[in-house]
């Protein structure tokens, strides 16, 4: 994670293309104070056969869901947003990337309410390594249960992804990095397991999988459903169940998901070593399966990739 933001040459604004240093917002936009954001985290993987983005559909539909949520009018369809964003790799001439489209209440009115200032939607990309560490997909990430909880239900809505919940994941992970750790998991409101700062949580015990539910603060994470159906696919069952934190501890495997972790294995919590204290046997089988499809090795089964066409070539005058 660690390494300056390296610019790419265009950024998508209500629908045109502006450049990089070009996409500002006013200091008294409404998102500024009061935290009225939503966004999205998309990877464009490199194959063979050109770019590709992954499920990208399922990632507009979360974020339009996380704008309904907040009662943002969003001036674009889902398949307006998905070609912009098909659109924004291939000016940017990438092969792989990360994607961040982000819808805000901008600058207009002062006040709470916020329904009369401008959406604005926005559009990036750029490239970004490995989140949690080069070694972290082989070797594992060491972890702390947070001491802070995620949000309560009915306080910040934990199935839409906005902004403002990133300052409950700043708490986490700040606190995790501060105490020697790569990233923190921190407990829902009652105690049970719900996810990390940037990541949803499986446990592996006995072969069989764990991930807390919905219902227990967590993002509805699109790794995290890659993972559920891939599992299905090669006969590991997944329980979507309450998981105390204990488990954590005397689980036999440990991995986090998430767009930015991919599937990463921990290797320890709290200083207690989970299993062999090295990625397990069902981790690196799910990891392999998911890299797969992304590098297009095995076929793309669900229709989750999106190509995206070869830019226009340079022209020499
Ligand atoms: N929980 C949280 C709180 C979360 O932020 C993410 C993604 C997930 C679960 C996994 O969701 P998904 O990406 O759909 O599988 N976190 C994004 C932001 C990372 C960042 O630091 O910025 C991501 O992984 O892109």
């Amino acid at each position: 994670m660690a390494g300056m933001l390296k610019p790419t040459e265009k950024i998508w604004h209500n629908g045109a293309f502006i450049p990089w240093d070009e996409a500002r917002v006013h200091v008294l936009s409404h998102v500024i104070s009061y935290g009225s954001s939503v966004f999205e985290g998309i990877r464009c993987y490199s194959t063979a056969r050109g770019p590709v983005i992954f499920r990208l559909r399922e990632h507009i539909r979360r974020m339009l869901d996380s704008a309904k949520i907040y009662r943002f009018e969003v001036p674009y369809t889902a398949d307006e947003l998905a070609d912009a964003i098909v659109e924004l790799v291939r000016v940017n001439r990438m092969s792989s990337c990360y994607i961040r489209p982000i819808i805000m209440r901008g600058y207009g009115e002062m006040g709470v309410y916020g329904c009369r200032n401008p959406v604005e939607v926005f559009l990036a990309c750029w490239e970004w390594g490995r989140y949690l560490g080069e070694e972290a997909l082989a070797e594992g990430v060491d972890v702390c249960v947070s001491s802070w909880n995620r949000m309560a239900p009915n306080t910040l809505p934990a199935l839409a992804k906005a902004g403002a919940n990133y300052m409950n994941s700043q708490l986490i992970k700040m606190e995790a990095l501060t105490n020697g750790y790569q990233e923190g998991i921190a407990l829902d409101p009652a105690g049970y397991v719900s996810e990390g700062s940037g990541e949803n949580i499986f446990v592996v015990r006995d072969g069989r999988i764990l991930t807390p539910p919905l219902g227990a603060s967590v993002l509805p994470g699109i790794t995290r459903d890659t993972v559920i159906q891939l599992a299905g696919d090669l006969g590991i069952p997944v329980i979507e169940t309450l998981i105390p934190r204990e488990m954590l501890y005397i689980a036999d495997e440990l991995f986090f998901t998430g767009t930015a972790a991919e599937i990463t294995p921990i290797r320890s919590v709290d200083r207690i070593v989970v299993g062999s204290g090295r990625r397990g046997p069902i981790t690196e089988k799910l990891q392999k399966e998911f890299f797969a499809i992304l590098d297009g090795a095995k076929p793309d089964r669900r229709g989750w990739l999106t190509p995206v066409p070869a830019p226009e070539p340079v022209r020499n005058s």
